[in-house]
């Protein structure tokens, strides 16, 4: 319970509260005008309206290459709703390259934690990236150069840079079976092997999906996404139940790799 972690925040986990579309609490938002910050686009803070259980672990969230906020914005009330204080950004520009994705992640952290006006409602110690296709490759980017961040989760992602030896960030890889564009073969699978196996980490393919899946509402990725953010941000232990023993392949997962049981 909560004398025992400190950091956990909402009622006991169940599978039908980590698949809801909405989680525990109420969620209010405050938009972040570009003109206002340096290093990032703006975006969208969304965040428990409640101020009684104290302060939240966030994530930031990129999205992908030509793309807005608005197509990773279903996570920002999804993810809140269930704890954490959640900015989905705008990059500077809709064709920045993951390096840069990864540096404006880390800028939108830096601008949740010590200068927005929800800022003392967010726990800078604990703190995670995601991100779609580039903004996905972004994310591991800024764990690579943060290696103090507590979770990242890249969902299709894409990146040349297919080695990632250097991340101390336990990583959730996100890949879809029939993606294109960023193929699972040559983006998500080399990403997730290159990781050092003490690491904690895992490798979630989902079946029937694309390089798109992520733009829009997704239980699968919602449920594992919430679990791994929980399991890390929030050294919520209740969590590792839905993530050890391995999901097991069904109709949403073409096949889970990981390394049981998690550790940090
Ligand atoms: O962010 C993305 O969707 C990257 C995929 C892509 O089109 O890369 C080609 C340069
Ligand atoms: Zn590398």
């Amino acid at each position: 319970g909560a004398a025992e972690n400190p950091y956990e925040r909402g009622p006991e986990p169940t599978v039908s509260s980590i698949e809801a579309p909405r989680g525990h609490y109420a969620v209010s938002e405050t938009r972040v005008p570009s003109l206002g910050v340096t290093g990032f686009g703006g975006g969208t803070i969304y965040y428990p309206t409640s101020t009684a259980d104290g302060t939240f672990g966030a994530v930031a969230i990129s999205p992908g290459f030509t793309a807005t906020q608005s197509s990773i914005s279903w996570l920002g009330p999804r993810l809140a709703s269930q704890g954490f204080v959640v900015f989905t950004i705008d990059t500077l520009t809709t064709v920045d390259q993951p390096d840069s994705r990864g540096e404006q992640l880390l800028a939108a952290l830096d601008y949740l934690t010590q200068r927005s006006t929800v800022r003392g409602r967010v726990d800078s110690s604990r703190l995670g990236v995601m991100g779609h296709s580039m903004g996905g490759g972004g994310s591991l980017e800024a764990a690579k150069s943060r290696p103090g961040l507590q979770a990242a989760i890249p969902l299709t992602g894409w990146n040349l840079d297919k080695t990632w030896p250097e991340l101390r960030t336990p990583t959730l890889v996100v890949g879809a079976d029939g993606d294109t564009v960023a193929p699972v073969s040559s983006h998500s699978e080399p990403f997730y092997e290159s990781l050092p196996g003490s690491l904690d980490k895992a490798y979630l393919e989902l079946n029937g999906a694309s390089h798109f899946t992520p733009n829009t509402s997704n239980t699968t990725i919602a449920k594992y996404s919430v679990s791994w953010l929980k399991r890390f941000i929030d050294n919520d232990v209740r969590y590792e139940r839905f993530l050890c023993p391995l999901p097991r392949p069904s109709t949403t997962i073409e096949e889970y790799r990981g390394n049981c049981p998690h550790t940090s």
